[in-house]
């Protein structure tokens, strides 16, 4: 896949290119990160960015001249198709699914903004897609621009997580993981499960699922809400219910609902 960034702070991306998934995607060339500074095609002595907003206000706005060079370069290089996605608070918010999803394409241009925004005309122009990570302010599109590839990049072949994303995507709308243990089997007084020691895999394989739903019941009883469960995760499900009791459940971190 070919990864473009537009972005004023390209060193950034260094975080994401020296080690991790992100770099051996890199490194085993199923993947390749391509900056594109807007900096780098302004032609005054300042080499600025960005402007005052019209109709005032706080902050500067980004200015379409620069933007759009470096936009231009990157499409040159980026194969057919590809798609210019703006990060951007006011976007679609980026999923599992959107990461999946966009596994299979040829090229993506991930455009970061960075003081109060860009000028409009450039969005309605130039870009297909405006993407936000969540519900929470950052300063910039960068930390989103990456958070986006290493979710995409974990689905390329030769991967860590490739391996991993058959699994990922059967739990997509599904439950939280089940809780991990490692040596030493005592940590002060708290022992690893004995369901785990058992050597049983069939009681391990029960005992995860019932952990990993138990926990989805009690943290995030939306992702449970609406679903159709088989014969084994009823079962299970009844138990933790039942053990958990009525109102045990929490909702958005404080406040109890009867499920
Ligand atoms: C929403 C606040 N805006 C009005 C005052 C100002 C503003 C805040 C943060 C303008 C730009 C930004 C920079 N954020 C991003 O570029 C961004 C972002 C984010 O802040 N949160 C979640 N996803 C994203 S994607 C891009």
């Amino acid at each position: 896949m070919w990864l473009g960034v537009i972005s004023v702070l390209p060193e950034m991306f260094d975080a994401v290119s020296k080690d991790g998934v992100f770099s051996r995607a890199l490194a085993a060339g199923h993947l390749s990160l391509n900056c594109f500074n807007p900096r780098d095609y302004t032609r005054d002595k300042h080499r600025t960015v960005d402007d005052r907003p019209y109709g005032g206000g706080p902050g500067m706005v980004m200015m379409v001249a620069p933007l759009l060079a470096a936009l231009l370069d990157a499409k040159a290089q980026a194969p057919q198709r590809t798609r210019v996605v703006f990060m951007s608070p006011q976007g679609r918010r980026f999923d599992q699914q959107n990461a999946i999803a966009s596994k299979g394409d040829e090229g993506i241009i991930l455009i970061c903004g960075r003081y109060e925004g860009i000028d409009e005309r450039f969005i309605s122009a130039y870009v297909d897609e405006e993407w936000s990570i969540g519900d929470y302010v950052l300063s910039g599109g960068e930390l989103p621009a990456m958070v986006v590839m290493d979710a995409i990049a974990r689905h390329l072949p030769g991967t860590l997580g490739n391996q991993q994303s058959v699994i990922d995507e059967s739990h997509l709308d599904g439950t939280l993981d089940y809780p991990q243990y490692t040596r030493p089997e005592k940590v002060g007084t708290e022992s690893v499960p004995e369901e785990l020691m058992s050597g049983d895999h069939n009681r391990t394989k029960r005992f995860r699922r019932s952990q990993a739903l138990k926990r989805t019941l009690e943290r995030r009883p939306d992702l449970l809400t609406g679903r159709v469960f088989d014969p084994l995760d009823r079962q299970l499900l009844t138990a933790c219910a039942q053990q958990l009791g009525p109102h045990s459940v929490e909702k958005d971190g404080e406040k109890k609902q009867d499920y």
